[in-house]
């Protein structure tokens, strides 16, 4: 099992990937954030594992466990090969390594790409199942993801599904920390953008600065999602005379940190509102002060309709912000992961 923590996006990496792919003896798991994408990669890790069990994952778990790149986000996973280590776990990087599966036999302090080519020209196949069994896994919850995608109905899971599926082409993609970057985790993101999270220990403190500093790096248009309590917690990022026009904002607005309601325990107890943080704000007079143009939605259809002009070129930066229902975002979650 090769496994693909956050990753600039890396042509030679891409490349030599692709060669692993064919080897049915491997399976290549990518986050996200990795920017490496393959038909035969399982690109959505929590789609595929969330519903495996310890038992099960024992037919799932590889021998030998390769990862590269920083940070992974999806907590089964770390779970897991916690729970039920491979035999040895290297760990290919020219900085450093952590121990996250508390198994590290191996740190090969090189260039990845360059030690998986070395790899693959003395690597002889060997007849398996393993990858055909993860790929058979992953269609089974790609046909179950998208029948229940059909009928979702309006919430968070729904609106990132649209928002995705609108993003131009070949454009960055920056995604803030908290549930924004996890629901990102189950769909199939356009293999033509660059996507980025400041997930450092998954603040929400400085992910709208990262998110404008990379726009004003780059060319090519970048859109931001982002929580409503990440955006309003970062604000002062947009008091800056360098945003570029084709910065886009996108605000999912459930009234507070929507999280702590999927969670366990916060809903438990009497304590909720101290985690959640509710509150009643827009973004609107931000917008105005900052000269962003503003737009709000709160329906799918408004929100397809305003997606449609969104990205067209305007002479301010500028921010949708979509109200969804937090009393519900929680529960279509979880009947997602129970539909899997
Ligand atoms: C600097 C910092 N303070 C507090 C937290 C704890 N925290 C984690 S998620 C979260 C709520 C984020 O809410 P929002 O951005 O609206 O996203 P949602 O949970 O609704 O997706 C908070 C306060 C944190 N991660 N970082």
């Amino acid at each position: 099992m090769i496994l693909v923590g956050s990753s600039f996006p890396n042509v030679e990496l891409q490349k030599v990937l692709s060669k692993y792919a064919e080897d049915d003896s491997v399976i290549i798991l990518t986050e996200t954030t990795s920017n490496i994408y393959h038909p035969k990669f399982i690109n959505s890790i929590d789609k595929v594992i969330f519903p495996v069990s310890s038992e099960e994952f024992e037919e799932f778990k590889p021998e030998i466990l390769v990862t590269l790149g920083g940070m992974v986000i999806s907590k089964k996973i770390k779970q897991l090969l916690r729970k039920s280590p491979p035999k040895h776990h290297w760990h290919i990087d020219e900085l450093g390594a952590m121990d996250t599966y508390h198994c590290l036999s191996e740190f090969v302090q090189t260039n990845s790409a360059e030690f998986l080519t070395s790899l693959f020209e003395t690597n002889e196949n060997v007849e398996s199942d393993y990858q055909q069994k993860w790929l058979e896994e992953k269609g089974r919850r790609a046909e179950k993801h998208e029948a229940y995608m059909q009928k979702c109905e309006y919430s968070d899971l729904k609106v990132f599904e649209a928002i995705l599926e609108k993003l131009p082409n070949e454009s960055q993609l920056q995604i803030s920390n908290s549930s924004t970057i996890r629901y990102s985790q189950l769909f199939d993101v356009n293999s033509t953008l660059r996507v980025f999270c400041n997930r450092g220990t998954s603040g929400i403190d400085g992910s709208t600065s990262t998110a404008v500093g990379a726009a004003f790096s780059d060319e090519k248009p970048t859109t931001f999602i982002t929580g409503d309590l990440s955006f309003f917690y970062d604000s002062n990022a947009l008091w800056n005379t360098n945003i570029p026009k084709n910065f886009r904002i996108i605000i999912l607005n459930n009234a507070g940190g929507g999280i702590f309601r999927f969670i366990p325990g916060p809903l438990k107890t009497n304590a909720a509102d101290y985690f959640e943080t509710p509150h009643n704000l827009t973004a609107e007079h931000l917008a105005k002060m900052y000269g962003f143009e503003y737009v709000q939605v709160a329906d799918l259809k408004e929100l397809n309709a305003e997606l449609n002009e969104f990205y067209s070129e305007t002479e301010q930066p500028k921010i949708m912000e979509i109200f969804t229902p937090k009393e519900i975002n929680d529960v279509v979650l979880k009947n997602y992961f129970k539909n899997l």
